[in-house]
């Protein structure tokens, strides 16, 4: 069985940005994949994070990914910082990963342009992201588009460390999510819906109020003209929802224009707030079941104790291979 492997950074509550292009991505994998799903808190504290907070993100993250349909017979589930190989692996990898390469990942450009007091976490976190990657020898990572070239990078690391020392890694794959997942801003649409948002109205977060959520949709931005068209570029905000209702429903493109081809937008913007509520509420229900109960600790317990296995093998082959031995 071939095997895929992604992670999320706790670093706020999950959009429905999120849900649709990572997670449901990962609930339809789990079927035909041998699944391994971690909470990236290592990655999330390359910038500042307030400590509760984040210790709260984290457990409502691995709630969240119970509610919204991954299965724990099914997944690997693990908190990175919890697998001490992770941190191990990568400062391996680091010191046979060239600083010119760091230099030319285009996320550390943004990042550390909006913030000029940026950590050097910030710059080497592609080595720790292809350390989480190589460990596990997977065929595939499922990310999104952002996290592309560090997949890239990663099979790079891992092609020129083989070459050095042998055949030690797996070269793995990005497995992206299908064309047209990408969830734009409500307010912005030009702009990616993303849990780091200063405008709460463009954003929908899984655990947000239902008639807030409700609001928020209905207060979308749209286009001019009337036509119900799926246009990216000269009708983002339509084309946005008709994604979400795309997404969320199963249908085609052609068969949602169809279905709402002599309407206006107030009806499908009130259809695809129906059907977002209707899923927010359900992953709402099994989430308040799941939060205060100790079924996340079995399933991280299990999830540790297997993944610090393999790991614990790879670290001891790249330490042979590299001479690091009694
Ligand atoms: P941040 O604002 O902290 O950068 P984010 O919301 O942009 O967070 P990430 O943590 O970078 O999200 O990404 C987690 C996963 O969710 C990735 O696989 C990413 O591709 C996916 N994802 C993030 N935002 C969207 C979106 N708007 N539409 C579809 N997929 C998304
Ligand atoms: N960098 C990713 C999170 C992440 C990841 C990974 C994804 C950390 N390690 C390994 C896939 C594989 C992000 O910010 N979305």
């Amino acid at each position: 069985m071939k095997k895929v492997l992604t992670g999320l950074q706790p670093t706020g509550v999950i959009t429905l940005g999120n849900y649709i292009g990572a997670i449901k991505q990962m609930v339809k994998y789990q079927d035909i994949y041998d699944s391994y799903l971690f909470v990236a808190d290592l990655h999330s504290i390359t910038i500042p994070q307030d400590p509760k907070e984040l210790a709260s993100n984290i457990k409502s993250l691995l709630a969240l990914y119970l509610a919204c349909g991954i299965d724990p017979k099914k997944n690997k589930i693990f908190i990175q910082s919890e697998n001490l190989y992770h941190a191990n692996i990568s400062w391996l990898l680091e010191c046979n990963t060239y600083f010119g390469e760091l230099s030319r990942m285009t996320q550390f450009k943004d990042k550390s342009q909006k913030n000029k007091n940026f950590t050097s976490g910030l710059f080497t976190y592609p080595v720790l992201m292809a350390a989480d990657i190589l460990t596990y020898d997977v065929d595939y990572v499922a990310v999104g588009l952002d996290q592309k070239q560090h997949v890239e990078l990663a099979r790079d690391i891992a092609i020129r460390f083989n070459k050095k020392f042998g055949d030690v890694f797996k070269i793995p794959e990005p497995l992206m999510a299908q064309e047209g997942t990408k969830i734009m801003d409500l307010v912005d649409p030009t702009k990616k819906m993303s849990k780091s948002s200063t405008n709460p109205k463009g954003v929908i977060r899984l655990l947000d109020d239902v008639d807030s959520i409700r609001k928020k949709i209905m207060g979308a931005t749209t286009d001019s003209g009337m036509e119900i068209k799926y246009d990216p570029e000269n009708k983002p905000g339509v084309s946005n929802l008709i994604n979400i209702y795309v997404s969320l429903s199963g249908k085609t493109i052609k068969e949602v224009e169809e279905m709402f081809k002599d309407k206006k937008y107030g009806e499908l913007k009130k259809e695809v707030a129906d059907l977002v509520v209707n899923e927010v509420l359900d992953i709402q229900k099994k989430y308040n079941e799941i939060i205060n109960s100790d079924e996340i600790n079995k399933i991280l317990d299990d999830g540790i104790k297997y993944t610090c296995e393999i790991a614990k093998k790879k670290f001891e082959l790249m330490k042979n291979k590299m001479g690091l031995h009694r």
